[in-house]
């Protein structure tokens, strides 16, 4: 099997490197960070290791593959002692096992064949980028459809200059709903509540986008917070109110928040924030539901970390989704450099995206998104 492990300084060194050597039809199967070994890797920046993979080899490892995993299934085998596979119990849940897993192998191989086939036909520079997508985080389903796409798009002649650009163009397609807060001239009491898990940045982003509000656009913001579990979260965002300058209100009861609402009417717009518990607790998303149905927001923006999993992202969303959500925030993109999640769930939930938010600082680290811009960092090849 000839399958090899290359460690360069950047993603893209590393696969210099491996297509040298391998030939252009090399795959890769595996990317991760590693740190140098010994003392000197205390002081050195982490590198990029990818196991890759030559196709053909691929289909010998198939072969082999087929040929061991049909062993449970041997007529000889279930022949010799039938009455032992009928009546054991365990030997017939040992049996579905190994069907299970003959079953998720035989998917896997399957899903693998139909990638290399799929690799094979693609010009080299949009099969480059195809494996920089995976790289970054993006689905393996989403990235094929991109590398479709763009292939066929890319005109005959058409160099990885021409590849670069078409493949911005179709990632942007993907990434192109956004919709930033938009205050109605003349209307008051626009109302936003603020959801999501807990610690992910719902308070500190509200403080941004306030502090940005009431300074840069001259509008009267006033906050209301649902979350009243920890002394500490209501105090953090008084404590913004006050440096803002804004008026302020604990909400322990939906008659409270109705009270909070009258009082705040005159203002332009009114941020909600809530409590971070698990979205796993029914209670919480019940009484989340009450204060939702007695707002009435405008808005309901969750609040998403690109540093979760793509798949933990969308169960997030899902857990929310008894309440109308109808945008996303995303936050700590300076945590990670892969950005995959973010396509990942926009694709999945179909909803428009609000704001990045990019540190702690208050009010700077928050943006409107760009979509070429997304498309960009979907496609850049090192951590830098
Ligand atoms: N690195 C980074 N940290 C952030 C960002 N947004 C919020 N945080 C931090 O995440 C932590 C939790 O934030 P908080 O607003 O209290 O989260 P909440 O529980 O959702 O209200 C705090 O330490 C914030 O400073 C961001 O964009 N980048
Ligand atoms: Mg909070």
């Amino acid at each position: 099997m000839k399958i090899k492990k290359y460690v360069a300084r950047d993603f893209q060194s590393a696969l210099q490197l491996a297509k040298q050597e391998m030939g252009p039809d090399a795959i890769i199967l595996q990317t991760r960070q590693v740190k140098p070994r010994g003392f000197r890797g205390w002081f050195s920046p982490p590198q990029v290791e990818i196991t890759v993979a030559v196709d053909d080899t691929l289909q010998v490892n198939t072969d082999k593959a087929r040929q061991s995993t049909a062993k449970p299934v041997e007529p000889e085998g279930a022949a010799a002692k039938p009455a032992v596979m009928m009546t054991d119990p365990g030997a017939e849940l040992g049996l579905m096992q190994e069907m299970q897993k003959m079953k998720a192998m035989m998917s896997d191989i399957q899903a693998r064949m139909f990638e290399v086939d799929l690799l094979k036909g693609m010009a080299e520079p949009v099969r480059y980028f195809y494996e920089i997508l995976l790289h970054n985080n993006v689905d393996k389903s989403i990235a094929q459809e991109i590398a479709a796409s763009v292939e066929a798009r890319l005109p005959e002649s058409g160099d990885d200059r021409w590849a670069r650009d078409v493949c911005l163009r179709t990632l942007q397609e993907y990434v192109q709903d956004i919709s930033p807060i938009q205050l109605e001239t003349g209307r008051q009491g626009h109302l936003v509540f603020v959801v999501g898990p807990t610690g992910v940045g719902k308070t500190t982003t509200i403080a941004k986008l306030a502090a940005n509000m009431t300074f840069l656009e001259n509008k009267r913001v006033a906050l209301v917070t649902l979350d009243t579990y920890r002394i500490s979260a209501a105090e953090q965002l008084r404590t913004f109110a006050d440096i803002i300058g804004i008026p302020i209100s604990v909400a322990f009861t939906p008659l409270d928040l109705q009270a909070a609402l009258e009082e705040f009417k005159q203002h332009d717009i009114i941020f909600v924030d809530t409590a971070g518990r698990s979205p796993n607790n029914r209670e919480h998303m019940a009484e989340l539901h009450q204060f939702v149905e007695l707002g009435h927001p405008d808005e309901i923006i969750l609040v998403l970390s690109v540093t979760t999993d793509s798949k933990d992202l969308i169960n997030v969303y899902r857990q929310f989704s008894i309440i109308p959500v109808n945008k996303v925030i995303f936050t700590k993109l300076d945590e990670t450099y892969r950005y995959g999640q973010i396509i990942n769930v926009l694709n999945e939930i179909k909803r428009p995206l609000a704001y990045f938010t990019t540190g702690q600082n208050v009010p700077d680290d928050i943006e409107v998104p760009d979509s070429l811009n997304i498309a960009a960092m979907l496609l850049r090849g090192d951590e830098s």
